[in-house]
């Protein structure tokens, strides 16, 4: 053949049989090694030679594992399917019966019944609760298949009947079972939310990944340990589900396996109709890096490929696009002998004396015990390289007329007619009447079902899912310690980022906590002047570090150590999130206390990942999210996708969220001194949202008295010099701004005010919100007072309140402030000018803020009106100029 030539050939079929003769006879004599080691050689030799080879990700459409490799079910098959059939009874029951008594209440019947088999292997043979002294393996499932879950722990005699009947009826006197998977709802069961879709996946790999960082740090054992995620085919269609994958092959996390349940179906229809998802997953996988296993077809197609000595069954499976699979899952046996096996005549041939019953039958690979649990005892094997088994199966699998069909999904209550069909199939011994209400079943406890099951989960270590929270003894250290932070700048100019990162630089110096702590970054260190810290603990690099950096002759060289404690993740506030997840609830997970401070560009946090901070928060998460470059007008220079101005209202969404906007680092010792305290010493579930500005200007000492106020909310951080009779509120970098207002009425116009920094106007809301349903709740009683309210007693004259966030920041505090306050904020895009024009154009800067209470107060009759519209143009203010909110 001439070697410049690409053209395609058709290959002589006798000649290629030679050499696959030849090759089989090398593999039989010296291993499939030895096989791999040939193909890799003269792989290399043709691409030397000149010869296409082009790089194929995607192997045949059949088992990844052959049969002769396959070991033997090591369980009670018999059993194992009688305990499978009523976990899928109670689960479909309880969904059933719970729409047909309250219409609408919801639920899914179609994912578990997919799933089933994919879950119970795992349940009775891999799944460990328990290494020892250390806790077992993590299993994410996918959150709308729970009611096997549940099923499950119903038959393990760990939830009632009662539990049962209040599926999705959490708020009823027994109380129930939450839809998904939700800590917050179940803390003793549940302990990672999965339901987003997407969020499972990424937090798995970033589980897996943080277990190692654990290990590699010394503070947990090194165990076999496994993270599962159970993920649905559709949901790889989010990007947080691939997104991260080449950090598990990067990574070498053999310690985890992702299960994709390939039902070939999402909630509307088909996931690729037109193609196939596992084609398409297997190269995206193998492509990462990843250990791929196939379990496509189940074992009732081992004699027929065994068979077919023409080829063409596998021919056929590799044509069929997953709409055909689908239709022939949907449409039964007749269909399949037709459309799939009728094409060709060598494989009619290969069904003739099989029946239609049996073709419609024929399961595929997912729903085989055995092909499962070879798949899964691959992956436990130590590979360096993380794992997913692709997993064929079918959605509705023994839901009759619901099987495979588009509607699947939606399908909440079976007819009357279904209903018994599933009965009679799974073998349910319940009578028809109280089938059709969905009656729930468990055998007597000393049945062999259950002692069955029990025996199984005691053997691997107890019940799953379990969540058990440990105490610690935590000691948070003193405000003392913090010293440096609460002490004045001495003059120097310093942001209120660059007090964040001594702080955090000193507190890792703790020998308590110091250790704890786990600094997060997504590629923004430089930006944070974090430098230093990268220099005192290293980078985690579980590989060490492979080369000289360029910079190690420097003070402040790239410093990677195997036990290195920062997390520098990249470009990824997804990656960074997850990882924020794993660290925030080690308290729980592995019982111990890791403190994540994750440090970000405040504009790329909530907005960007804020389903995955729901999600934290829901998982019960603790730690410190720091938004750096905080304040629509304080980051100069980047412009309108940069600037942030609405964090604080996002971040005052997630009820579990302490939101602050410190304007001095004292504020922000304080507010994480005592975040520390609450979090993990008296174990309340709340994290902190802390906004970090990089302007610099002199910090000053920490005033006496102010520590309450500073948690609390607000406190009076400057009294006017003569009576005052305005009052001006500043937060962040801004109270600068309302300090010079201050200054500047003083001395032109003989205006007093006080100046309060306002930490955190979402707090102060909370604890006002809280006061007033009290008052509401009790009418007969002295009503209480908001703290904003007692705060504020005795001071005069209007509020102005100035803040480089959105007006419905300081507005959260409306309805106890009234018309008393005039708020001043940043709404609107940002420009990427110099802060002296960006705060004039938001009308936050100190001219702005003074020409406000002026006018403010001439409308209230204590300033002469005419003198107020003249102040404007002595201040700079041009009262024609265009509304920034809408520029
Ligand atoms: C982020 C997000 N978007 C949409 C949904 C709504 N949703 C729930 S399940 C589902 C389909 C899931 O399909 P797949 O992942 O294939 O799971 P299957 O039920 O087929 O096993 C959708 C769209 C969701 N839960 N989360
Ligand atoms: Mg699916």
């Amino acid at each position: 053949m001439n070697a410049t030539s690409t053209a395609r050939v058709t290959p002589d079929y006798d000649e290629v049989a030679e050499w696959i003769e030849a090759f089989d006879q090398i593999v039989k004599q010296d291993g499939s090694g030895h096989g791999t080691a040939l193909l890799d050689a003269l792989t290399n030799h043709a691409r030397e030679v000149g010869v296409d080879v082009p790089a194929k990700l995607n192997t045949p459409y059949k088992n990844t594992i052959p049969v002769e490799d396959e070991v033997p079910y090591p369980g009670d098959r018999a059993l194992e399917r009688r305990i499978k059939s009523l976990i899928r009874w109670n689960a479909m029951a309880m969904v059933h019966r719970q729409n047909k008594e309250d219409a609408g209440i919801g639920g899914h019947i179609s994912t578990y019944s997919s799933l089933a088999s994919l879950l119970e292997v795992g349940f009775n043979h891999f799944f460990h609760a328990k290494y020892g002294e250390e806790p077992g393996d993590f299993v994410y499932f996918q959150g709308h298949a729970s009611p096997g879950v549940y099923s499950r722990a119903f038959l393990e005699g760990r939830l009632s009947e009662d539990h049962l009947r209040n599926f999705r009826h959490e708020l009823r006197e027994t109380p129930g079972l939450s839809s998904y998977p939700h800590p917050w709802l179940m803390p003793d069961f549940w302990s990672f939310p999965t339901v987003s879709m997407g969020l499972g996946p990424i937090n798995a790999i970033y589980q897996a990944r943080f277990m190692r960082y654990l290990e590699n740090r010394g503070l947990i054992a090194k165990t076999p340990r496994k993270v599962w995620a159970f993920v649905g085919d559709g949901e790889t269609d989010e990007p947080e589900s691939m997104g991260s994958l080449t950090l598990a092959s990067r990574e070498k996390l053999d310690n985890l396996v992702f299960v994709v349940n390939c039902n070939l179906q999402r909630l509307d229809g088909p996931v690729r109709g037109n193609g196939k998802i596992i084609n398409e997953l297997e190269a995206a996988f193998a492509g990462a890096g990843w250990n791929v296993i196939k379990v496509i077809w189940s074992s009732d197609w081992d004699p027929l490929f065994a068979r077919d000595k023409s080829g063409m069954l596998l021919q056929r499976m590799e044509e069929c696009v997953d709409g055909e699979y689908q239709s022939f899952k949907a449409k039964g046996g007749v269909n399949v002998r037709e459309a799939f096996f009728g094409k060709y005549p060598e494989t009619l041939a290969l069904v003739e004396n099989i029946s239609d019953d049996e073709l419609s039958r024929l399961r595929r690979g997912g729903h085989d015990p055995q092909k499962i649990y070879n798949a899964y005892l691959r992956a436990m094997a130590p590979s360096g390289r993380p794992t997913v088994i692709l997993a064929k199966t079918v959605k509705g699998y023994g839901l009759g007329s619901a099987e495979a069909r588009n509607a699947t999904h939606q399908e909440k209550k079976l007819s009357d007619e279904s209903i018994n069909a599933f009965r009679q199939r799974f073998e349910i011994p319940i009578p028809e009447e109280a089938a059709h209400k969905g009656t729930p079943y468990r055998p007597a406890d000393d049945s062999p079902e259950i002692r069955y099951m029990k025996a199984r989960r005691q053997e691997l270590g107890g019940f799953m899912p379990t969540r058990i929270v440990k105490k610690t003894d935590f000691k948070t250290p003193p405000l003392e310690f913090f010293s440096e932070s609460t002490s004045n700048s001495k003059g120097r100019a310093v942001s209120t980022t660059m007090g964040f990162v001594s702080l955090i630089r000193n507190l890792m110096k703790e020998p308590h906590v110091g250790k704890l702590v786990v600094p997060i970054i997504p590629d923004e260190g430089r930006t944070f002047g974090m430098e230093s810290i990268i220099r005192q603990v290293g980078i985690y690099a579980s590989q060490g570090q492979l080369y000289k950096p360029h910079d190690q002759d420097m003070l402040l060289y790239y410093r990677e150590e195997k036990d290195g404690q920062i997390l520098e993740e990249g470009i990824t506030e997804a990656g960074s999130m997850a990882s924020v997840t794993a660290a925030g609830t080690a308290y729980a997970n592995y019982g111990i206390p890791m403190i994540p401070f994750f440090t970000y560009y405040s504009m790329f946090g909530f907005q960007r990942v804020g389903d995955a901070i729901w999600a934290f928060a829901d998982a019960r998460g603790k730690g410190f999210l720091l938004g750096g470059t905080a304040g629509r007008t304080s980051l100069s220079g980047e412009g309108l996708q940069h600037q942030d101005g609405h964090s604080l209202v996002l971040s005052s969404t997630v009820p579990t969220c302490a939101s602050y906007d410190p304007a001095y680092v004292y504020e922000v010792a304080v507010i994480i001194q005592d975040g520390m305290r609450r979090m993990y010493e008296k174990n309340e579930n709340l994290f902190y949202y802390i906004t970090l500005y990089n302007e610099d200007y002199p910090m000053p000492d920490m005033p006496e008295g102010c520590r309450e106020g500073i948690l609390r909310g607000i406190y009076k951080f400057k009294a006017a010099a003569g009576k005052a009779t305005l009052q001006l509120f500043g937060s962040g970098a801004i109270l600068n701004e309302a300090l010079r207002a201050q200054a500047i009425l003083a001395e032109k116009y003989n205006v007093h005010a006080d100046v309060w920094s306002v930490t955190s106007y979402n707090q102060l809301r909370r604890e006002a919100l809280e006061t007033e349903r009290w008052n509401r709740l009790h009418p007969a009683e002295a009503a209480k007072r908001p703290e904003i309210l007692k705060v504020l007693e005795g001071t005069e004259g209007p509020i102005i309140a100035a803040t480089d966030y959105m007006k419905s920041v300081p507005d959260q505090l409306a309805p106890w402030l009234g018309t008393r306050m005039v708020t001043l904020g940043t709404d609107g895009f940002g420009r990427s000018d110099n802060r002296q024009h960006l705060r004039r154009h938001f009308e936050v800067n100190a001219e702005t803020i003074a020409a406000s209470a002026l006018s403010q107060l001439a409308r209230l009759g204590k300033f002469d009106a005419k003198k107020a519209q003249k102040a404007l143009g002595e201040l700079g203010v041009n009262p024609e100029k265009g509304d920034p909110a809408k520029a």
